[in-house]
């Protein structure tokens, strides 16, 4: 159905490790009792399940292509934020994208799988094990979901094309109360007033999907991390959709700064940001 014969094999080996991730999340959290650790901040949190999924999906990655760099969240098994090897291929990795819902027994988390060629994502996949959900997609051959409610689909941004009728979404960074950061309650006080709503559902990659699905119309989020936003750019983009930076530009991935539309919307959006 989806992917060259570059592409493919790249894409069932992410999928086959997200989904034995994905099972390992959800046994943890019903066989133990989920201890949150600190990473530095007091809010920002992982698990010993981060690192349990992470190194499932590591490892597995690296037998499976031993000549692609790895970059990964936690660290387990490679330097953390440090590709593990200089390639034109990379691996880049979130085990547990919405640990804080993971923690409180929330359903809006999942393991996200991306391969960067020349850091652009090409393949991605988000497994979000309590929804059941994965979505998944490589550059050129489109992006779908594979639904917990039975429903398979290929993803497709919304039509929407008035501000007015949008329904958004955006996320609060762990930089917060750090000075010079910025918080984003001065974006969402430009942005309430003129969408129809707006959602915070503590997981970017699942954000990004929902936008790729045409559920959301856009998305914007700030200090965010490679591994927060490879795979489910890569949907958006299959979907019809855009992602930039802040400025429009091509620096979203190392660049802190994303910005994920149904295209109609992205320059009104980016305006508001703007200001
Ligand atoms: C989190 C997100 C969340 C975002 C946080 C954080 P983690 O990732 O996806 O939506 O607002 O800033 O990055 O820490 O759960 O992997």
């Amino acid at each position: 159905m989806i992917g060259t014969p570059d592409l493919l094999p790249f894409l069932q080996t992410a999928r086959a490790l997200a989904q034995q991730a994905g099972d390992e999340l959800l046994r943890f959290r019903r066989d133990h009792v989920v201890r949150a650790e600190s990473k530095g901040r007091r809010r920002e949190l992982v698990t010993a399940a981060d690192r349990a999924a992470e190194r499932i999906v590591v490892q597995g990655l690296l037998a499976a292509f031993p000549d692609h760099g790895v970059l990964a969240e936690e660290g387990v098994l490679t330097t953390q934020g440090v590709a593990s090897k200089q390639s034109d291929w990379t691996w880049i990795v979130d085990p547990l994208d919405g640990t804080t819902n993971y923690v409180h027994g929330l359903v809006h988390f999942a393991v996200a799988i991306a391969l960067a060629f020349r850091n652009e994502p090409v393949v991605g996949v988000v497994h979000a094990p309590a929804l059941g959900d994965t979505f998944f997609g490589a550059k050129g051959h489109g992006a779908f979901r594979s639904g917990g409610d039975g429903v398979q689909q290929r993803l497709a941004v919304s039509p929407t094309d008035e501000f007015a009728d949008a329904l958004l979404a955006t996320g609060f960074s762990y930089n917060r109360n750090e000075p010079g950061r910025d918080d984003n309650t001065g974006h969402i006080r430009a942005i309430l007033p003129h969408c129809r709503d707006l959602r915070r559902l503590g997981s970017a990659e699942l954000d990004l999907c929902y936008v790729a699905a045409g559920v959301y119309d856009g998305y914007w989020e700030r200090y965010l991390a490679p591994y927060d936003v490879a795979a489910g750019a890569v949907f958006v983009r299959e979907a019809g959709g855009r992602v930039t930076d802040w400025k429009g530009g091509e620096d979203w991935l190392f660049g802190e700064q994303v910005c994920a539309t149904n295209g109609r919307l992205h320059s009104e959006l980016l305006q508001k940001l703007a200001t």
